[in-house]
């Protein structure tokens, strides 16, 4: 395209694991940006990417970063986005978050593109990325909640460490290796909650992801709860989940049960999960095939199988929906929105 127009755009968050897919995708999918900024705090300011083949130096991010700026990119934790976001959009630029900053912001449209892209219109600057959690969840239940209605979900997550950053990578993979010589595992990281109380994540499941809330749900179930009423647009979806950690580097799991308001025909839901965008189906129990954290790692899909209906109750459906956390989860859903926006 020779007259495609070309932004300036900014990652705010390079240095981190999400920021860093999406330096990969912006490159891959050859996004027609004039100038890249990558934005990082004070920490990280002065590393140097490598971006089609040039160098670019991460700079501090600050209020002023975001002149001329049409794009902004963030991953960088909610507080960075609190206190710069707004700026941005002042300058002008068009915010994609990355954080819980604004997911439940009425003003802002929480956007998983194959469910409702056409929220993306409706921003007033920013535009918020779901939990990965709920996205990979809402993208395969789209079709099937169009088709026979959602009446409730129990969702029971299996979640990466990389969701957590490189440094819940690094943790889980030290913690394997001390705990395989008989070493001290020495929690330092995970949970991320509010208390300085840690625990092993090497060998072990940890029912903790994000801080407690007063109900007894963590922040992060609670987030399921919540987005995946306002992406698919129907405030009577019951929704209840647990969140668990397991030491994964890449991939999020998730046993998924949904209960539907009309009575469902179990091939028409494969043939609808089959003509998904975005979605592959792997459910074939014969050959022992099904979704797997390790073959959905490094792909931008959210992978479903393990289909069948609950022996007690005609209208439930169990089900297993695995995608890599950080790229449907994080960077390629917001390189997506990012897409739609340039192309105007
Ligand atoms: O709300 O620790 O985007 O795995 C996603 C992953 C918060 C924490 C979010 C994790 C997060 C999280």
């Amino acid at each position: 395209m020779s007259n495609q127009k070309l932004f300036n755009v900014a990652v705010v968050g390079a240095t981190g694991a999400v920021g860093e897919q999406i330096l990969k995708l912006l490159e891959s999918r050859n996004f027609p940006i004039q100038e890249l900024k990558l934005l990082s705090s004070a920490r990280s300011a002065g590393i140097k990417l490598s971006f089609q083949g040039k160098e670019v130096t991460v700079q501090e991010a600050t209020p002023d970063s975001f002149k001329g700026v049409d794009i902004a990119l963030f991953s960088a934790g909610g507080d960075v986005t609190k206190a710069l976001a707004p700026l941005a959009v002042q300058h002008g630029a068009v915010c994609i978050d990355n954080t819980n900053a604004y997911r439940m912001d009425e003003h802002t449209p929480l956007v998983v593109p194959e469910v409702n892209i056409e929220k993306v219109n409706e921003h007033k600057g920013i535009i918020a990325n779901p939990n990965c959690s709920t996205i990979q969840m809402v993208a395969a239940l789209k079709p099937l909640h169009d088709r026979y209605g959602i009446a409730r979900i129990i969702v029971s997550t299996y979640q990466a460490v990389s969701g957590a950053g490189s440094r819940a990578i690094d943790e889980m993979l030290r913690q394997t290796r001390a705990s395989l010589q008989g070493d001290p595992v020495n929690p330092d990281i995970l949970p991320v909650g509010t208390l300085p109380v840690k625990h092993q994540i090497a060998f072990n499941a940890i029912p903790q992801i994000d801080k407690f809330q007063d109900n007894g749900y963590t922040l992060e179930e609670m987030k399921m709860v919540r987005e995946t009423k306002k992406i698919l647009g129907d405030e009577s979806i019951e929704v209840t989940a647990t969140c668990v950690r397991i030491p994964v580097v890449y991939g999020h799991s998730e046993s998924v049960y949904v209960e539907f308001k009309n009575n469902y025909d179990l091939e028409d839901v494969k043939q609808l999960l089959e003509d998904a965008p975005g979605v592959t189906l792997v459910d074939d129990p014969a050959n022992q095939q099904y979704p797997l954290a390790t073959d959905a790692a490094g792909k931008p899909d959210v992978f479903v199988g393990r289909l069948r209906r609950d022996l007690g109750h005609e209208r439930g459906l169990n089900m297993w929906i695995v995608s890599d956390n950080l790229l449907k989860g994080a960077a390629w859903n917001a390189v997506q929105i990012a897409e739609h926006i340039a192309k105007g």
